[in-house]
């Protein structure tokens, strides 16, 4: 070919590839606009109510909304029509890409022990040192120590995150991590993450809080590493043992930036995590925004989602809870949604509504209950909190706590009845009726907490529950309705005989035993419980009797109670002394010889489908259609 000819041919094939991208361009362009109007309405409207964080501006002050002005009620996702008052031009809000994609592209290419978030392992010669560090760490820190600092993660976000766009204008932002001697190695690659996964100028600080750690790499070895390694980092020695809550309270308050972001001191930051955080408080300054959190196995440090997201609620016990996405919810699968409690220890907050909610109280001792406290006085004081589906952070669920217990008696229930007794008004009856001794509890001085809630004008737990957490109550009865039957439960055709699960575990089937209550040398497990939930469970496990086979003699595994009926629905039938299960009802039926249990058609003339439960509550059998909660 002729060098002429060479160079009209790329001048054809340059012409082509700029159409097509040209018009790839602006069909995207066309695309982002009309999602992004919508969006942009949403966020003009919270300008107008003046809830947006003032970015950037003199101060950093964004105006007040004064006390007397009712909180909105629940808004729709999208604002219906432009906001009033707001010009048209005024309203215009940019979004960009926020993804850096040659840091993400490095990443990709990263090959290694533990990189994109693989299982990694340890040779049987290192056994001894991975015994001793786990001791101290609850995890495998020794495996930590061969894995790169800033190894790559894989972006397990769901696909639609990886086109999303958010303000260009987003806060400044201090991450805060307390840590009691966290193992070196973990604490590095959680600081790093954070520095290598955010935008530059967005990231003011990285506060290490040491709550005065006893490891000596703790101490000078981290200052100097830090000084060398990490400029945006700062590591605060705090002088006493002050408890997690404290510790985050200081590196709160030696914190600059517009937003605090609180981080566990085994974690990693995933990719893009920060502009999905900050863009609901660049909105409103009175959301607090939750990551999703992600498993690191605490063995092999692999790298995987806990699951597709929940709501965070709690039981009347105060044990960390979950509720289902509503189905608005499940719609929009990368939008942040509205959840009534925060998992623990990460979440963004801007600075001015977190002092203005008087930080956590101060009076909660090490930890526990704080995040409830703050979840409620969020709530209850006129702010939202969302999960962010498109922030992911991984973090490190141990093995077994490493610390011992502090010797300081019941901390923990002292600081869930001064939860109780600041925010949850009638409600804390339900916590003591369960936990009579918390009644005992001297929760010390409340004064100062009871007046913030005065001050601020806070709403009522009950509203709470009403508007927020209002689907808890089903799953989580303040009061229990009664259980219909337990004991052990025997046949009838064989009366030596009793179901036993033999102590097999989850999806194992079990049949039949000699009656331990005849001769109580035996063991077994006969001991059990038909629930309000409607399944039948051992006494001292939640597990489940489940038969998910539609055979004609369908076994009965153990499975998990799920609570949700289907495979695990069962109802005694008093009179025929059946247990009948599921919506297609089928009778439990056993063969004696074979010491079997099976599920089968129903047959009034059988008598090995009878069964004697040792105590039933015939009024809560009658009330069977009204037993849910
Ligand atoms: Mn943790």
């Amino acid at each position: 070919m002729r060098r002429k000819d060479v160079r009209s041919a790329c001048r054809l094939a340059a012409l082509a590839a700029l159409t097509v991208a040209g018009t790839v361009l602006v069909f995207r362009a066309v695309r982002h606009l009309e999602a992004a109007e919508a969006r942009d309405e949403a966020a003009a409207a919270a300008l107008a109510r003046g809830r947006a964080l003032g970015l950037g501006e003199a101060g950093g002050a964004a105006p007040l909304r004064p006390l007397d002005d009712p909180a909105p009620g629940p808004a729709p996702r999208v604002a219906p029509g432009p906001a009033p008052g707001i010009a048209p031009g005024n309203a215009t809000v940019q979004r960009i890409d926020w993804h850096d994609y040659k840091r993400m592209k490095l990443d990709a290419a990263r090959r290694g022990p533990g990189e994109q978030g693989k299982p990694a392992f340890l040779d049987d010669k290192d056994a001894q040192q991975k015994e001793s560090l786990y001791k101290v760490n609850g995890f495998n820190a020794l495996l930590s120590d061969r894995i790169a600092l800033d190894r790559a993660l894989p972006d397990i976000r769901h696909k639609g995150c990886k086109a999303k766009r958010y303000l260009s204008r987003l806060p400044t932002v201090s991450v805060v991590v307390p840590f009691h001697n966290e193992h070196w190695t973990t604490l590095l690659r959680t600081a790093i993450s954070v520095i290598n996964r955010s935008p530059d100028h967005l990231l003011k600080e990285v506060i290490l809080v040491d709550d005065h750690s006893t490891k000596e790499h703790c101490g000078a070895p981290l200052d100097r590493y830090v000084e060398e390694h990490l400029p945006k980092v700062r590591v605060l020695h705090l002088p006493q043992r002050s408890g997690l809550i404290r510790a985050r309270l200081a590196g709160a308050r030696a914190a600059s930036a517009e937003v605090l972001i609180f981080l566990d001191s085994h974690t990693e930051a995933n990719v893009n995590w920060l502009p999905p955080l900050l863009e609901p408080i660049a909105q409103d300054y009175r959301t607090c925004v939750c990551p999703f959190i992600d498993v690191i196995a605490f063995e092999t440090f692999e790298y995987r989602a806990q699951d597709e997201g929940a709501r965070g609620a709690f039981d009347w016990e105060f044990f960390y809870k979950r509720l289902p996405l509503l189905p608005d919810d499940l719609k929009h699968p990368t939008e942040p949604f509205k959840s009534p409690v925060m998992a623990g220890g990460l979440f963004a907050i801007s600075a001015k509504f977190f002092w203005e909610l008087g930080g956590y109280d101060s009076g909660l001792d090490i930890w526990g209950g704080e995040q409830y406290e703050l979840s409620f006085k969020i709530w209850q004081c006129g702010g939202t909190m969302v999960d962010a589906p498109c922030s992911r952070v991984g973090h490190i669920y141990r093995k077994f706590a490493p610390f011992p217990n502090p010797g300081k008696g019941d901390f923990v229930g002292r600081n869930y009845r001064r939860v109780a007794e600041v925010w949850m008004d009638e409600y804390k009856e339900y916590l003591y009726n369960r936990r009579p001794h918390y009644r005992k509890i001297d929760p010390g001085d409340l004064t100062e907490q009871k007046a913030l809630r005065k001050k601020l004008n806070c709403k009522s737990f009950k509203w709470f529950m009403k508007n927020i957490a209002f689907d808890l109550p089903k799953k989580y009865p303040p009061v229990e309705p009664p259980d219909f039957a337990f004991g052990e439960v025997r046949s009838v055709a064989a009366p030596e005989l009793c179901v036993d699960t033999l102590n097999v575990g989850a999806d194992e089937p079990f049949g039949l035993a000699l009656c331990v209550k005849d001769e109580p040398r035996r063991k077994g497990e006969q001991n059990f419980t038909h629930t309000w939930h409607k399944d039948i469970r051992p006494n001292t496990r939640s597990i489940c009797w489940d038969v998910s086979s539609l055979a004609d003699r369908a076994p009965v595994n153990l499975f998990g109670c799920h609570g949700m009926k289907g495979n695990q629905l069962w109802k005694y039938n008093s009179e025929q002394q059946w247990l009948v299960h599921g919506h297609n009802p089928r009778c439990l039926d056993c063969d004696p010889g074979a010491r079997r249990i099976y599920v089968t058609s129903c047959d009034e003339s059988s008598s090995t489908q009878k069964w004697r439960i040792e105590h039933v509550d015939l009024k809560a059998l009658a009330n069977w259609d009204h037993a849910d909660p």
